[in-house]
């Protein structure tokens, strides 16, 4: 895997966001990461578990609150990756390099890097375990653990994947499949499934079916395509204006969608896949495929499901507003991991991140959290390689949208937002504590309106 790569596209963006990179690099190379936690202390004012997307940006807004010496960040990968792009990536459409960055060049220079895994959380004595063998202790803890994925629950899985014409964008080690299946695609079923489970980015299971449908019509292998979209679910998307436009879509380039269709085995060696009917218990039903992308069951991290800090699912119980713990005021969560209402995207975690970070500046201070976070999530859905309805919504999944038109429509601009001006915003803002998500911008662009 080659480690350091341009992260945006068009040359300008990327002369400038090499540029910032340089920087961020040479300034890593003066400072200690303790690798596997040897010379780590064993007490931090703000612990950080997990260095994904949420983690790391609360390290860099810590690092600002209370000083780089006093954060630490738990994570065991030396990866760090942009997973929004293997959407992209699985179309042929970016490269998998440019999703990855080394860890060590996200930590927020002067934040100890922990590289562990944690494996017991002890929030009565306020501190943690890691596989290494350690107890850390802290003064407030953040968890950012993301979400599990679950290939093995879908019986001949993983196993499957080493046979071709079966991806998955959903993870590193499978993306680059779903572009190779879709290039050795010849003629029949090209399925997509969607879980019967929570899953981050819920729009994705059905971006790479619109992006293959637009890769077999400029290939001329669109007549011998059939495709499938078989969901879990009982709706093609949960806020009403993005789900009216997908269904147009829909019926427009002759897709097939089957709800409350469960994908529960995968006979790779015999290109079949096997799903129950949800609505039938004990109804299965074997389809043939030329081409089959598995978005795969998740559920929250192990680590959590035993835990004191968890819901009766399994996932971060945490305040919908504050997104402080329901009952342990020193511990705080965010992103995938957390049992917030909303759909678990990057974008939410954006705008969790400056609410999380004015919760816990006021309960350092000994007073109340007072900005409320009202579930603003976004799902750039790519509709083709050149097109992108941007739905943006909120807790009672009504559409929260920046920019001043219809975000319902198919749009170019959209597209150039999620394909390049996206990236550059995560590695060189958000990742750095300053992107809170576009309220700011909604307002502006409404005149304070909305
Ligand atoms: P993550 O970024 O997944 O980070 C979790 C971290 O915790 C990881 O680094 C992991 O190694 C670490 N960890 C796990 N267990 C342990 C442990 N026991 N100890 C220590 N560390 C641990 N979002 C968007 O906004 N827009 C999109 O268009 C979009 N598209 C997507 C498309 C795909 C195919 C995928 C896979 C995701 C997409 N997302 C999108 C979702 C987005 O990537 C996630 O919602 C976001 O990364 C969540 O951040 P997080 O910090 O909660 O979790
Ligand atoms: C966003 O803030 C974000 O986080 C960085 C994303 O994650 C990749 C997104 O996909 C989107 C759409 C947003 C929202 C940003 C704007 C400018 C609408």
């Amino acid at each position: 895997m080659t480690p350091l790569v341009a992260v945006v596209s068009s040359p300008r963006a990327r002369l400038f966001a090499c540029f910032l990179r340089l920087g961020a690099q040479q300034a890593d190379s003066l400072q200690l990461h303790t690798g596997a936690g040897l010379a780590a202390k064993n007490h931090y004012e703000v612990l950080v578990l997990g260095g994904g997307s949420g983690g790391i940006t609360m390290a860099s807004r810590m690092k600002r609150r209370v000083g780089a010496e006093n954060v630490a960040i738990i994570e065991p990968s030396e990866r760090h990756f942009y997973q929004p792009i293997w959407t992209l990536v699985g179309a042929g459409a970016k490269q998998l390099s440019s999703s990855v960055q080394p860890t060590a060049s996200v930590i927020p220079s002067g934040v100890e890097w922990i590289k562990a895994r944690v494996v017991e959380l002890n929030p009565d004595k306020s501190c943690i375990h890691t596989d290494s063998g350690k107890e850390i202790s802290y003064k407030y803890l953040i968890i950012a653990l993301g979400i599990q994925l679950d290939y093995e629950k879908i019986k001949g899985l993983p196993e499957g994947f080493a046979h071709p014409k079966i991806g998955s964008n959903y993870s590193v080690r499978t993306v680059e499949k779903t572009w190779k299946a879709l290039q050795d695609f010849k003629e029949g079923n090209a399925i997509f499934t969607f879980p019967n489970t929570p899953i981050k980015c819920a729009g994705a299971p059905q971006k790479i079916m619109y992006l293959s449908e637009a890769y077999f019509r400029k290939t001329g292998k669109r007549s011998k395509a059939n495709i499938i979209f078989n969901t879990s679910l009982g709706v093609i998307f949960g806020v009403k204006k993005y789900a009216d436009a997908l269904q147009k879509i829909i019926k427009e380039r002759n897709l097939t969608v089957n709800y409350k269709q469960n994908l529960i085995e995968v006979r790779a060696d015999k290109q079949e896949a096997v799903f129950e009917n949800l609505d039938k218990p004990g109804e299965t039903q074997v389809v043939s495929y030329e081409m089959l992308h598995v978005t795969p069951p998740m559920s929250p991290p192990d680590v959590l499901k035993t835990s004191p800090v968890a819901d009766a699912a399994g996932w971060v119980d945490v305040d919908k507003e504050t997104l402080q713990h329901k009952r342990y005021p020193n511990v705080f969560g965010i992103g995938d991991c957390t049992n917030l209402p909303t759909s678990k995207t990057a974008a939410a975690v954006a705008a969790q991140s400056g609410i999380l970070d004015r919760t816990i500046s006021l309960i350092m201070k000994n007073e109340k959290p007072m900005k409320k976070y009202d579930g603003y999530t976004s799902c750039p859905l790519v509709t083709g390689y050149n097109r992108v309805i941007l739905a943006e919504f909120d807790y009672s999944s009504q559409p929260l949208e920046t920019f001043p038109f219809d975000q319902g429509k198919e749009r170019l601009s959209m597209y150039l937002m999620k394909a390049d001006l996206m990236p550059f915003l995560y590695w060189n803002m958000m990742l750095r504590g300053y992107w809170g998500g576009p309220a700011f911008l909604r307002k502006l662009l409404h005149l304070g309106m909305s």
